[in-house]
């Protein structure tokens, strides 16, 4: 029970709907998180890694059914179809409750309800938001402990009177009398439902135990539901990055980056510039809340406590300071055991292992034409074990942001980096984002190139093309020298032997120098009919080992390939139900720039 008669009384409804065998209110203590992790580890579902290879940590094996967000599962509940626009799955209100209401009768049966007041955001900040999630999940409860501020330190807040965003969650697996507990309890995907009300402010999910589609402070509320609050104050809720990048002279620059899911967020926020005399230091890896202050410029804050992190690919190569984050009280998901006890994945260091337990608790062998980890395995972990954190990360107020990035996955005709004309180009670019889909998302379009206009395409919590109207509309809190210059990269182009033509990673700095170089007026750029680009000689390549002929391929404007390009945009904004006027135009000009270039 809590001083909160509101917050009681829903906990209530909910206990007497869901009847389960017990109500735990979580504190955010430590021994709290090390008793509901040796629980696991002692029920089966969670496995202890060896304290001298991978202290306090512990690996989770999800059901083979439940790897990722489940976009076709999630929906966008508001009295009119049109507020959720296009993109959205939509169900009136009423009737997702009716739904939501039969399946978590008794649904929480032989369980324990965790109740989980949380905060996303500094607990300081204005920006902030407090929420409480109901769950019978204890490795929900882990996590959340670790991607939000959890436990007393928000309860207070909401018992002073602060409002909650009520996050309900229920796994959908009770269990009868004497009935033995399986290790990653989910419903089957037809009784999923990840389902958001703008309306009301409530999240409500069935069914999924995995990353977003659970974690409900992430993807839910700080985006969904969080959009949709943000266009109404007038603010930003973004799927952003945000870098905190010193050049050599000690001057600082903020730059916040958009990429679709497993596009190379987390990396760019932990980025070990390649640069000489450059640092980088991270302040977000996922998500972005952004306003304009009083000053016109744009704030940003990081309303997440921790890293929820794709671990393939992630090594001490390609991201140093993500492995060293992950090196002691990690929770790993559907990664592979090694024989001593530690974490394995693709390409993490050192030789791949004679045998593994994979992902699904199998033996696998060196060999084995199977993927020991998932690819969409995850670590998570506490944003303060980075060593790249930065000292302000927590900054109630924000860090004031220069550069705003869109990127994404094109092997194809997008260029390494194109500086838009001026905001509005920008949205424009924005807006017509692709990415090849990847395994963050349960599809069967992996691999496909899609729009996901600024990575927000399963995330908007209402009309796509209010969304896009509502970031044009923004200038009107600044002026134009102060607004954020807006860049679209693209770390992905590969050749024709299907090899990336740019080294990526901490080479990406070379890309962020020449931005921060533009933003001081110091360099000229080349005016393209697609934005302005580069010259060659203004990009600091020194010591870098391309193949030849890929920095002309990574600066070119193929006319082909971009009358192609313009075909595919008018294709998609065919779909929206509510263009803004100014993005027909902008695609009208660039097609006019195409024609007589
Ligand atoms: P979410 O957490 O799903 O939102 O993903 P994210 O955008 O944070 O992506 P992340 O940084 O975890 O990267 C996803 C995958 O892309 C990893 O396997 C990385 O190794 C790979 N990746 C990241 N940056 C680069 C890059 O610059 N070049 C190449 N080739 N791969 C990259
Ligand atoms: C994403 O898919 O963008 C993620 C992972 O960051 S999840 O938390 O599952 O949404
Ligand atoms: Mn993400």
């Amino acid at each position: 029970m809590s001083k909160n008669v509101a917050l009681n009384k829903w906990v209530e409804e909910v206990a007497s709907l869901t009847t389960p065998d017990k109500i735990y209110w979580c504190d955010g203590s430590t021994e709290e998180r090390e008793r509901l992790i040796n629980e696991t580890v002692k029920n089966g579902s969670g496995v202890r890694l060896n304290p001298q290879l991978r202290p306090g940590s512990v690996l989770f094996r999800s059901d083979p059914s439940d790897v990722a967000r489940v976009e076709d599962r999630t929906f966008i509940c508001t009295s009119l179809q049109e507020e959720a626009g296009p993109t959205n799955n939509w169900m009136h209100p009423e009737e997702m409750k009716a739904i939501l209401n039969d399946l978590f009768k008794g649904s929480m049966k032989g369980r324990t309800m965790y109740v989980i007041p949380f905060c996303m955001g500094p607990v300081d900040s204005p920006m902030s938001m407090f929420a409480v999630q109901l769950t019978d999940s204890p490795y929900v409860v882990i996590n959340m402990g670790i991607m939000t501020r959890m436990g007393d330190v928000a309860l207070q807040k909401i018992e002073e009177g602060a409002d909650f965003i009520k996050c309900l969650h229920g796994l959908g697996y009770p269990l009868e009398e004497g009935q033995q507990d399986v290790p990653w309890p989910c419903a089957p995907m037809e009784k999923k439902y990840i389902s958001h009300f703008p309306e009301t402010r409530e999240i409500i999910s069935f069914g999924s135990g995995y990353g977003g589609n659970a974690l409900l402070g992430k993807k839910c509320l700080a985006l969904r539901i969080g959009s949709s609050i943000a266009r109404e104050e007038g603010w930003l809720a973004e799927h952003m990055l945000i870098l905190k990048l010193t050049n050599p002279e000690g001057e600082v620059f903020y730059i916040c980056g958009a990429f679709p899911s497993a596009t190379g967020k987390t990396n760019l926020a932990m980025i070990q510039p390649t640069l000489p005399g450059w640092k980088a230091e991270t302040v977000g890896d996922d998500i972005a809340w952004m306003h304009f202050d009083e000053d016109g410029r744009l704030y940003a804050i990081n309303p997440e406590a921790g890293f929820f992190g794709v671990a393939s690919g992630t090594s001490s190569d390609s991201n140093p300071n993500a492995m060293a984050s992950v090196s002691h009280n990690t929770v790993f998901t559907n990664v592979a055991l090694t024989d001593e006890g530690d974490v394995w994945w693709e390409d993490i260091d050192g030789p791949v292992p004679d045998h593994l337990i994979d992902w699904q608790g199998n033996d696998w062998n060196k060999g084995d034409a199977s993927k020991p980890a998932h690819p969409n395995g995850r670590f998570t972990v506490a944003a303060s074990q980075c060593p790249s954190i930065a000292d302000n990360w927590e900054d109630p107020r924000g860090v004031p942001i220069d550069a705003i990035l869109v990127g994404g996955r094109r092997p194809s005709t997008v260029p390494l980096v194109n500086e838009s004309f001026d905001w509005n180009h920008g949205i424009f670019l924005g807006s017509v984002l692709g990415s090849e889909v990847t395994a963050a998302v349960i599809s069967d379009k992996i691999g496909q190139v899609r729009r996901d206009p600024f990575a927000m395409l399963p995330f908007s919590g209402y009309n796509i093309g209010d969304y896009l109207l509502h970031w044009l509309e923004m200038a009107k809190e600044s002026t134009e020298d102060k607004l954020p210059k807006i860049y679209s990269v693209n770390w992905f182009r590969k050749d024709s032997e299907n090899d990336f033509l740019w080294p990526g990673f901490g080479d990406n700095s070379r890309v962020l120098e020449w931005i921060t170089r533009r933003l001081k007026g110091e360099v000229e750029a080349v005016e393209t009919p697609i934005g302005l680009l580069p010259k060659e000689e203004d990009l600091r390549l020194e010591g870098l080992d391309l193949k030849e002929g890929a920095m002309k391929a990574l600066l070119e404007v193929d006319p082909e390939a971009w009358k192609a390009e313009l075909a595919s945009i008018k294709e998609h904004y065919k779909m929206y139900d509510r263009l803004p006027e100014e993005l027909a135009q902008q695609l009208k000009a660039l097609e006019e720039r195409l024609n007589s270039a």
